[in-house]
């Protein structure tokens, strides 16, 4: 039996129940046949892929804490610190009821290969929690991530793992963990990022992962004599990811047309009033249904799917597994152009097939929304050494990274043969960083 499948059998047979895990595995090692065949004695000698699927360490925990009824809530707690050889464990925190081992094991699993690409010197963890923000006041917000960083602050730092926001985490969480993590330790030091301004944040950190979608869309577009003037966008979510990829995707000369929750879309042909968006899901913390209230030109569908809208561009980015083969089908048949991933896995395996091989350009998470990580990484290297660059700096820096990973996927894609499959290229470009080093640091 080929390593690869020797692999992924061991995987199937150890996390029979980690659907999301055995997922992400599955698609990077489809795309690394053509690398590890061509050396598989080696590879094999190494046990580089077993090593590849087993996390350096993974940490479960409780949290308690007290909500503002007075009664005691119990959550699990998660911190899966997967690979170092590039640098300290680094990746977000989820906060949301379906948080679970899989979840945050798929995530930290992609993020090596993620911060990889990034050139920079960092490797992959993540973690996260149960809990469920939505309807919590902001007391109990603050108690649950004080409890949650008790546990948490054991086996984090700012040479060790530092983690940063995901889904449900953002600068008001991060305030509050950073907070803690100050109290229990004495420490001011860049523990975690996408922290605030005034305490150590860097700019751009909050527009990062949104803009370089745009940076890395826009390198593949024109890369296929393509542009996003006057195109068509929609974006599901309308968390940190997609209220900056649509600012940006304005920048570049394109309308966002459509936008969502978990309850549902909305579809604004005349283009997305993104300071309403901004006012609703910044400072509201509001259901994006109510976009229809202040512009009843536009139209709301509870449920549904989001993909069924015709674009020139989709950008998936809230969840995992949100863009099915039906919805890669309906992409296709309304003359879709490309789709790149705003978020982790957020297309499922068979309808990534299917958008490639009807021509749709599409973009890895790993590779198109690394700007995030990547602004992390600026915030670590400005928290060392103690200074500040500004937002055009930073911007600046964030750009080049984003058109540079775009080059390694197109490379490394081209190297093999399949000049447009920037899946192969990223996984295949990450991958060489991290084996490269995880040989040269022995067993
Ligand atoms: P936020 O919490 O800011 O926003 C998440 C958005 O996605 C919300 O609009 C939420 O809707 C929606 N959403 C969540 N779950 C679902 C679901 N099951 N179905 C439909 N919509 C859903 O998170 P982020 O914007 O930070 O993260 C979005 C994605 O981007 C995630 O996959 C994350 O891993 C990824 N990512 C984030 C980075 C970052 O820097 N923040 C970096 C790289 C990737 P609702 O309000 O209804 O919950
Ligand atoms: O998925 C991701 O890359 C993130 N949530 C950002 C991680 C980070 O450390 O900034």
């Amino acid at each position: 039996m080929s390593y690869i499948n020797e692999v992924l059998e061991l995987v199937e047979k150890k996390y029979p129940a980690e659907l999301e895990f055995k997922q992400a595995v599955t698609e990077v090692f489809e795309s690394l046949r053509v690398v590890i065949e061509k050396d598989e004695a080696a590879y094999r000698r190494d046990a580089i892929l077993e090593r590849l699927v087993a996390p350096d360490r993974q940490i479960a925990f409780r949290v308690n804490w007290v909500d503002d009824a007075g009664n005691i809530q119990v959550n699990n707690g998660y911190r899966v610190q997967f690979n170092n050889a590039l640098g300290p464990y680094k990746g977000g925190l989820r906060f949301r009821d379906n948080v679970n081992l899989s979840i945050i094991k798929f995530l930290g699993f992609e993020q090596v290969f993620k911060n990889a690409l990034t050139g920079l010197p960092i490797g992959g963890g993540k973690g996260g929690s149960d809990f469920d923000p939505k309807g919590k006041s902001d007391r109990e917000i603050m108690a649950f991530c004080q409890a949650f960083v008790t546990e948490l602050s054991r086996y984090i730092g700012a040479d060790i793992d530092v983690p940063a926001g995901d889904i449900g985490v953002g600068a008001r969480e991060i305030g509050y963990m950073y907070g803690q993590y100050k109290r229990l330790t004495s420490e001011f030091t860049g523990v975690l990022t996408g922290k605030g301004i005034p305490y150590g944040g860097s700019l751009a950190r909050t527009e990062a992962t949104g803009y370089g979608l745009l940076y890395f869309t826009d390198a593949m577009l024109k890369a296929n004599g393509l542009s996003f003037e006057g195109k068509k966008v929609s974006i599901s979510g309308s968390g940190n990811v997609a209220i900056y990829a649509a600012q940006k995707a304005y920048e570049l000369g394109a309308t966002v047309i459509a936008m969502s929750d978990s309850a549902g879309y909305i579809v604004d042909e005349s283009g997305i009033d993104l300071e309403l968006i901004k006012e609703l899901k910044e400072v509201k913390r509001a259901r994006i249904s109510e976009y229809v209230t202040t512009k009843p030109g536009a139209k709301y569908v509870a449920g549904g799917s989001i993909w069924e809208v015709k674009v020139d561009v989709a950008l998936p980015c809230a969840t995992q597994n949100e863009l099915h083969l039906e919805d890669a089908k309906a992409l296709v048949a309304n003359g879709c152009l490309a789709v790149a991933e705003g978020a982790n896995m957020p297309t499922t395996m068979d309808a990534t097939h299917y958008l490639q091989e009807n021509g749709v350009l599409f973009a890895p998470g790993k590779a198109s929304n690394a700007g995030g990580v990547a602004t992390s990484q600026l915030e670590m290297a400005q928290n060392s050494a103690r200074l500040k660059w500004t937002f055009e700096e930073v911007d600046a820096k964030l750009k080049t990274i984003m058109e540079n990973i775009f080059k390694q996927a197109h490379e490394a894609a081209v190297k093999y043969d399949k000049p447009t499959d920037y899946v192969l290229g990223a996984n295949v470009a990450g991958f060489e960083k991290v084996v490269e080093v995880m040989r040269i640091h022995g067993v």
